[in-house]
């Protein structure tokens, strides 16, 4: 018999080492992850890790012949900065490697005669607002307002949502043997922010530097003004959204996709906080106009009323709580900062 596993793609980036570890601690130990860089040497042991590549099918077909998924969790992506250099690599990555895992997920569902669970991240960068002054009249965004991206890796989010959604509900709607669906549920994170981990390749990466450098005594310039305003996440809480998302009943969900949101700052409130706790902070702002382009096309924050109603979505940690209670002492210890 195949062993059932929840499997991790992306398992060393920001939110699969994270992910990782809040699932070893909730006592899961049926997971394997999948990615083409090791894991972090602490979690190696813990959890059974493949390394490679998520667009090799063979790999993939592989992995289903030896195990019986039952949850996926897809986080391997590469992020929106990185994206806007390397657009046919982020393609092959976001939409290729997306679709791949969808049709073993599929395959599975229909193999087992039960759905596979598949979570994924999806982001405020599928959001596309044309201008500031739009902006600021549409301050609470719905998940179905401005769905026109800017960015590849804002477009790959929004196809591959689209993508999930045709693979849970649509699935050889011709044929007159329709098959065991997979069950796709997705969040559009806003800016995450990790204690633990500076993110790399993303165009909210703005306010987790300038957090860390803080931290490390180093000055920061900021790449975007003062006034840009977008949705911030502290890490624990994008974990919850995910794993309270999968864990939601099916009947409870309205929708495949899900606004999630924790609080919302400008660059400029952001350094504000960063200073609360760092005074000697030395932040700068030299506004990259490109990539400022792109955080004004994102909202200034989500609407998550839909999240709230139907599994019970809300945030643990608001902007006070997240700087004081999770992010400054955390990052403190990290850099062994003196209080
Ligand atoms: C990025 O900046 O690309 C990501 C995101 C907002 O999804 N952090």
């Amino acid at each position: 018999m195949r062993k059932k596993i929840t499997l991790i793609t992306g398992a060393s980036g920001e939110i699969g080492d994270a992910l990782i570890r809040q699932l070893l601690k909730d006592g899961k130990t049926d997971l394997v992850s999948l990615d083409i860089r090791p894991l972090a040497p602490e979690i190696t042991s813990r959890i059974t890790h493949i390394q490679g590549d998520i667009c090799d099918r063979s790999l993939l077909a592989r992995i289903i012949s030896e195990y019986e998924i039952d949850t996926i969790y897809h986080l391997a992506a590469l992020l929106s900065t990185r994206a806007e250099f390397t657009p046919e690599a982020a393609h092959q990555v976001n939409v290729e490697g997306t679709f791949g895992l969808l049709q073993i997920a599929s395959e599975q569902s229909e193999w087992r005669g039960k759905p596979v669970m598949f979570i994924f991240p999806s982001s405020i960068a599928i959001y596309g607002i044309p201008d500031l002054v739009t902006k600021a009249k549409f301050p609470h965004i719905r998940e179905w307002e401005w769905n026109y991206p800017r960015t590849m890796y804002g477009s790959n989010k929004l196809y591959c949502e689209m993508l999930g959604i045709y693979y849970s509900e649509y699935f050889r709607q011709l044929a007159s043997d329709r098959p065991v669906m997979l069950d796709f549920r997705a969040v559009r994170f806003p800016g995450l922010i990790s204690a633990f981990t500076v993110p790399s390749g993303g165009t909210s990466d703005y306010g987790p530097e300038m957090l860390h450098a803080a931290a490390k005594g180093e000055p920061y310039a900021c790449f975007v003004r003062e006034d840009s305003r977008i949705p911030f996440m502290a890490m624990p809480d994008a974990l919850k959204a995910l794993t309270c998302l999968a864990a939601a009943p099916r009947e409870a969900l309205t929708r495949r996709v899900y606004n999630v949101t924790s609080f919302s700052l400008s660059a400029g409130e952001f350094r504000e906080w960063v200073l609360k706790f760092f005074p000697q902070a030395n932040i700068t702002f030299a506004p990259d106009k490109k990539r400022n382009d792109i955080v004004d096309s994102w909202p200034a924050d989500l609407n998550d009323h839909d999240a709230r109603r139907d599994w019970g979505w809300s945030p643990d940690y608001d902007v006070n709580r997240s700087f004081d209670e999770y992010l400054v002492p955390n990052i403190k210890m990290r850099y062994q900062v003196k209080s």
